[in-house]
């Protein structure tokens, strides 16, 4: 059974991912209005995961015999200054995400609910994976914002067809 604090806790996660859902989705509504298709895809399909990581908490609260509990969303911001600002703060999104993620791991810990300690296991996995991409797009994105990076971008494209040949 689930103590009231980690109760508590888990719902909180499960409104801060449905919160990253529609901040990416509403993200993906501005990258198409600047005709950036294919990262405003990459958002709409990551919207879609954020609700799955939502499930997730959703059947595990529900399956201790707790009952999940949806609060409401705040509206997210529906313009950015650029695409390098919109990436920064996908970026704190999966940085508040982590914290969050690891604060509960913590609570099971101390509170000895291993079921519980075991099951976050995967958002703790989950969490590495998304904070590299995210972190690894903002990246490029500030390479490509300069005349020098575009170059060096050229460049490791030609040691790619260079090297692998496709
Ligand atoms: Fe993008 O992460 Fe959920 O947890």
């Amino acid at each position: 059974m689930l103590s009231t604090t980690l109760l508590d806790k888990l719902n909180h996660q499960i409104n801060l991912e449905v919160s990253a859902a529609h901040t990416y989705l509403q993200m993906s509504a501005w990258l198409l209005s600047q005709s950036l298709d294919n990262t405003a895809l990459f958002f709409r399909e990551h919207a879609f995961e954020e609700q799955q990581h939502m499930l997730r908490l959703f059947d595990y609260i529900n399956e201790t015999g707790a009952v999940a509990s949806i609060e409401q969303i705040d509206k997210p911001a529906m313009n950015y200054d650029s695409l390098i600002s919109l990436l920064e703060q996908a970026c704190n999104e999966e940085d508040k995400l982590t914290g969050h993620i690891n604060q509960l791991v913590d609570t099971a810990l101390h509170e000895k609910d291993y079921s519980t300690f075991q099951f976050l296991q995967w958002y703790v996995a989950r969490q590495h994976e998304e904070e590299h991409l995210f972190n690894s797009l903002l990246h490029k994105a500030r390479i490509i914002n300069t005349l020098e990076g575009r170059a060096l971008f050229r460049f490791d494209e030609e040691v790619r067809k260079a090297a692998f040949r496709h």
